[in-house]
């Protein structure tokens, strides 16, 4: 729709201006000599990322003219402002961020073309040959240059490095037996890597543009959960194999992206939340699955949740509502409304115990402070004002405290540690003054701590949880979440799932 009501009005200036060539044609033109070969024939992307408005809707408009005048660093990406005028740098990001002619699709045979088998995993060794404890490795999304890293959790010192797909967003999710670890890129591609063997194994690519990914408790199925095309696709988890595609339509035909799927163990199923339409979906694995989704009726659109500790109730934050929602998942009612005011990546949150009873924190990203919410009453417990909004929370139980960042503004070098009993601020570092600190994850055992500092000249910094002790410090270019198989597989108290 923008893109038809646009097109005009780029026509008439440029009618106006003399030229002789709508800018809209110009930028295709230009598309097509100088992006396409990287960028792919319909902007889905190549060996660069895809560049849909869908995938481009996290990047300011200058921010994408200014890519295309000088390129990125460290990247394949060149600067244009020799090739192009002002005048068509503007119009190709014009252009970039309108849907394209003939609407994007990515169907079951485009699924199955993407599919590479690259290791056959039955000839490899079923045992860690790294000679590190395979339940105490990290897996580590180095987003500055797209890279994964994989640490020794005892030693901190990095066993293997190789390339991601674009823009690796959410926590890989492992196997049960902690052997495989899934990782999901923004541009769609679901890779399998094998943390015995170190390596790459199977990839596809499963949409567009996605949200995250599962993995069942019982490590036999991938639920992906996309944006673009709005829809859950089923893979096997041995080889990425598609099962099975799942469009996200609600009860009254309305179509919708998906917000965020997760796995429940204890309920053998996946829980799914929708962002068009008021509907929560339960898909059981269980037995022989048809993964028919149970409809759960919302008391509003959802975007990312959460669970109860028993995994019977789900929070989650809803932009609309400016807010948070529980629902039931036995009874399928909404239970009630909670005030989260800074609209939190709930994914990263966390939960402790205090006082015997269960409560769960989140930074909020919009706000400069923490909610703390009881998981009984679902009553607020306490707001606590940060050095301003954050994304990620974490802890462990032999922690006693809960690590906060504050990823925006003047302070985002700050990381609060938060005293789990008492609620107050307990200590604010700075580990490196003037970078971003984000993002902690504990080893298995919570002695020892990762922070990032999110920059591409950053590092991963270990701190002994007890002592606060700096341990080692390991470059790294930006790296964003850390994840360590032993927390993840057994789904242990502070971690995220
Ligand atoms: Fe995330 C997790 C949604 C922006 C880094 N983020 C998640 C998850 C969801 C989500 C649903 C849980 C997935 C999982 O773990 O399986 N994120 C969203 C958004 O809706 C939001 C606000 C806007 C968007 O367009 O996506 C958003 N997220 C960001 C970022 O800008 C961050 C900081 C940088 C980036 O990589 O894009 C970011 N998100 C992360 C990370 C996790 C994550 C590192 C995993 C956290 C964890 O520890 O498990």
């Amino acid at each position: 729709m923008r893109r038809l009501a646009l097109a005009p009005l780029l026509w008439l200036g440029a009618a106006h201006a003399g030229a002789t060539i709508a800018p809209v044609e110009q930028a295709a033109n230009d598309y097509r000599e100088h992006c396409l070969s990287c960028h792919g024939a319909n902007r889905f992307g190549a060996a660069g990322p895809a560049l849909l408005p869908e995938s481009l809707s996290r990047i300011k408009p200058d921010e994408i003219r200014r890519v295309i005048r000088d390129g990125r660093p460290a990247s394949q990406m060149t600067g244009y402002a020799k090739v192009f005028t002002p005048a068509q740098i503007d119009g190709l990001a014009d252009y970039l961020q309108q849907p394209p002619a003939t609407p994007p699709t990515w169907s079951n045979d485009d699924i199955r073309g993407s599919h590479s088998m690259l290791v056959d995993v039955g000839k490899l060794p079923g045992t860690a040959q790294h000679g590190a404890d395979p339940l105490n490795l990290f897996v580590v999304v180095e987003a500055g240059d797209h890279h994964i890293s994989i640490l020794d959790g005892d030693r901190f010192e990095v066993l293997a490095r190789f390339a991601s797909h674009f823009a690796v967003h959410g926590g890989p999710k492992f196997s049960p037996d902690g052997r495989f670890v899934y990782v999901a890129s923004r541009d769609g591609w679901v890779s399998l890597y094998d943390l015995h063997n170190l390596k790459l194994i199977a990839e596809v690519r499963a949409g567009l543009n996605t949200r995250n990914l599962a993995v069942s408790k019982d490590g036999r199925w991938v639920l992906v959960g996309n944006y673009l095309p709005g829809n859950l696709v089923v893979l096997d988890a041995r080889d990425l194999s598609l099962v099975k595609t799942i469009p996200a339509t609600g009860l009254d035909g309305t179509a919708s992206r998906v917000s965020a799927v997760y796995s429940a163990p204890p309920r053998d199923s996946f829980i799914v939340a929708l962002k068009d339409v008021k509907e929560v979906w339960e898909l059981s694995w269980a037995g022989t699955p048809d993964f028919v989704p149970r409809r759960i009726q919302a008391g509003d659109v959802l975007d990312d949740f959460s669970f109860s500790p028993d995994y019977k109730q789900l929070l989650a934050t809803s932009r609309k509502a400016k807010g948070g929602q529980v629902i039931d998942l036995d009874s399928g009612k909404v239970v009630t409304d909670i005030p989260l005011p800074g609209m939190p990546h709930l994914g990263s949150g966390t939960y402790w115990k205090r006082n015997g009873e269960w409560v769960f924190a989140t930074p909020n990203i919009s706000k400069g402070l923490i909610s703390v919410i009881d998981f009984k009453t679902w009553r607020l417990i306490k707001e606590i004002p940060t050095l301003g909004p954050g994304f990620f929370m974490r802890s462990h139980v032999n922690s006693r405290y809960a690590w906060s960042d504050v990823f925006f503004g003047p302070d985002n070098d700050a990381i609060h540690l938060i005293d789990k009993q008492t609620l107050e601020i307990a200590h604010t570092l700075r580990p490196m003054p003037g970078k971003t600190a984000a993002h902690i994850e504990f080893t298995r055992d919570g002695r020892y701590l990762l922070l990032s500092i999110w920059a591409t000249d950053g590092a991963l910094i270990v701190y002994d949880s007890n002592t606060l002790a700096e341990i080692k410090r390991i470059p790294m270019n930006k790296p964003s979440g850390k994840y360590n198989v032993g927390n993840k597989i057994e789904f242990v108290e502070g971690t995220s799932h």
